[in-house]
Parts: structure tokens; C-alpha cells; sequence
């Protein structure tokens, strides 16, 4: 398996499946995690970390920019603040897609903006971990 997808989660979502389901869900990043490998099967190896540092997840897209692998990118709350996160997807040229569990556009005001949006290939939200698995579909999609 050549193929290497990096999914990268941000900060508080290890908290997922813990508290407020009404927004997030039951599953546990666990959880996504096993559905995306059991949906990649053979066809990418699914590389999923979680971070409550911005600076990790900085690390972590320089990383797969310079390897030349992309990245199913959950930034958190981070998404809504981080220059950083967005000057790394741009630097490294790192093939990214956000994704989001809630339909940020149908919650807060501070939620509507995003940073990274504009830096990377697509954004998918607001479908569970249905996000994270149209994103894979995505990459995986020739052309
Ligand atoms: O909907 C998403 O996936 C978000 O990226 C989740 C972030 C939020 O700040 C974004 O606006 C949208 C929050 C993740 C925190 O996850 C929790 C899970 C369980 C309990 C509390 C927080």
C-alpha cells in the first residue's frame, strides 16, 4: 500500500463521545479512526493523530507537505484562529481538505470563518464522520 493519507485532529476532539452528542455525536475519534481504515481497506494507509498544540499540528502538515502526502485536516477551533495552520497548508504545500463534524455555518458567528478554507482543496461539514469519509472519498478519486 503506496498511498499514505494523514488525518489530523485538533484540540479538544479527544474528547469526542465524552460530552455534548447533541453536536459532535457518539462515536470517539477511535471510532473515525476505524471507519476511515475500514473504508480505505487497501487502498491508503490512514495515518490519524490528534493534538491539543497548535505547533504539533503545524509539525505534523510541514510533514506531510515535504513527503508529498495529503491530509484530512480537522483543526478544531483552530480553524477559526490560526495563521499558523494556514501559512504551513500554504509553505509545505500540503494537499489538504478541512473537515468539520457540525455544520460550522449553522452554529456561531466566530464559527463561519475559517482560515484554512481558502489554502486548501475543499472543506466538507456538517455530516459526522461522514466528513471525514467524503474527504477520503475525495482523495481518492482520480482526477
Ligand atoms: O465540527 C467540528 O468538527 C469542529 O471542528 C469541532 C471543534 C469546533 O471548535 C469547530 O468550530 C467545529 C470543537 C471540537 C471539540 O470537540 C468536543 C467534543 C466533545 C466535547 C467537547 C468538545
Amino acid at each position: 500500500m503506496s498511498l499514505r493519507i494523514h488525518v489530523l485532529n485538533g484540540p479538544n476532539l479527544n474528547l469526542l463521545g465524552t460530552r455534548e452528542p447533541g453536536i459532535y455525536g457518539t462515536l470517539t475519534l477511535a471510532d473515525i479512526e476505524a471507519r476511515l481504515v475500514a473504508r480505505a481497506g487497501d487502498r491508503a494507509a490512514i495515518l490519524f493523530q490528534q493534538s491539543n498544540h497548535e505547533g504539533e499540528l503545524v509539525t505534523w502538515i510541514q510533514e506531510a507537505g515535504q513527503a508529498g502526502e495529503a491530509v484530512i485536516l480537522n483543526a478544531g477551533a483552530y480553524t477559526h484562529t490560526s495563521i499558523a495552520l494556514r501559512d504551513a497548508i500554504t509553505a509545505s504545500r500540503c494537499k489538504a481538505i478541512e473537515v468539520h463534524l457540525s455544520n460550522v455555518h449553522a452554529r456561531e458567528p466566530f464559527r463561519h470563518r475559517s482560515h484554512l478554507a481558502p489554502v486548501v482543496r475543499g472543506v466538507i461539514a456538517g455530516f459526522g464522520v461522514l466528513s471525514y469519509e467524503l474527504a477520503l472519498e475525495a482523495l481518492l478519486s482520480p482526477g
